[in-house]
């Protein structure tokens, strides 16, 4: 897959008053180079609604584009693949059925890492990295040592998640992340593009270090 720092993720619900696509928009415009959708909520045509439209948006920008969840929309509105938690199809099954497209796990410990890494996962999520209110079921954070364990060991790209602001990304930058996924802090920020170059900032800045 083509190299990427920073992750955006769909939240509609942090940005009451404005649309998706727009919020998405200026993340784009940003600076980030993948976009996901995340909808648990909504019924299933209006996230195919909403995929088509990303595709649209996102392929305008060359950037990225990620479905959540869904392998039948993925497939339907040519994505460029999937995301998978660990409840989710297995990737192996998976893989069978997106063939060569991307496909992103999360995980949540280095077994978990270790065994994404040898299913031929394409990236892997790392978190939440810090406490959330962006997901729903709960699982503890794994704190910035699960990043220096994944960097220490793990080849394959992965990309640190949950509760990632401005004001801590460099204690993630400093454990060995060099991509950054965020929800809340991008599409709920009142100045979508320029967060999302202030995270590219310091990401360039610990790479420039590192
Ligand atoms: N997976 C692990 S943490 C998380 C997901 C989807 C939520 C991240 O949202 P935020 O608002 O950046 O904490
Ligand atoms: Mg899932």
């Amino acid at each position: 897959m083509k190299e990427f720092k920073l992750y955006a993720i769909t939240g509609e619900q942090f940005h009451p008053g404005r649309t998706m696509l727009e919020v998405m928009e200026e993340a784009i415009r940003g600076g980030c180079d993948i976009i996901q959708l995340r909808d648990k909520k909504s019924p299933k045509r209006d996230v195919l609604a909403k995929a088509k439209a990303l595709r649209e948006l996102t392929s305008r920008y060359g950037v990225t584009f990620i479905v959540n969840d869904h392998i039948d929309i993925a497939l339907a509105v040519d994505a460029d693949g999937i995301h998978l938690g660990q409840d989710d199809l297995p990737l192996a099954e998976a893989r069978k059925i997106v063939g060569s497209k991307i496909i992103g796990i999360s995980t949540h410990a280095i077994e978990e890492a270790r065994q994404a890494e040898r299913d031929g996962a394409d990236y892997i999520g790392v978190g939440p990295i810090f406490a959330t209110k962006s997901k729903e079921d709960v699982v503890d954070p794994v704190t910035t040592d699960y990043v220096k364990q994944v960097a220490a060991e793990i080849r394959i790209p992965f990309v640190a998640i949950g509760g990632i602001k401005l004001h801590n990304v460099n204690q993630v930058l400093d454990a060995g992340a060099s991509r950054i996924c965020a929800i809340s802090e991008i599409v709920g920020s009142d100045d979508v593009a320029g967060t999302c170059k202030e995270f590219l900032a310091r990401i360039d800045a610990a790479a420039g270090s590192g």
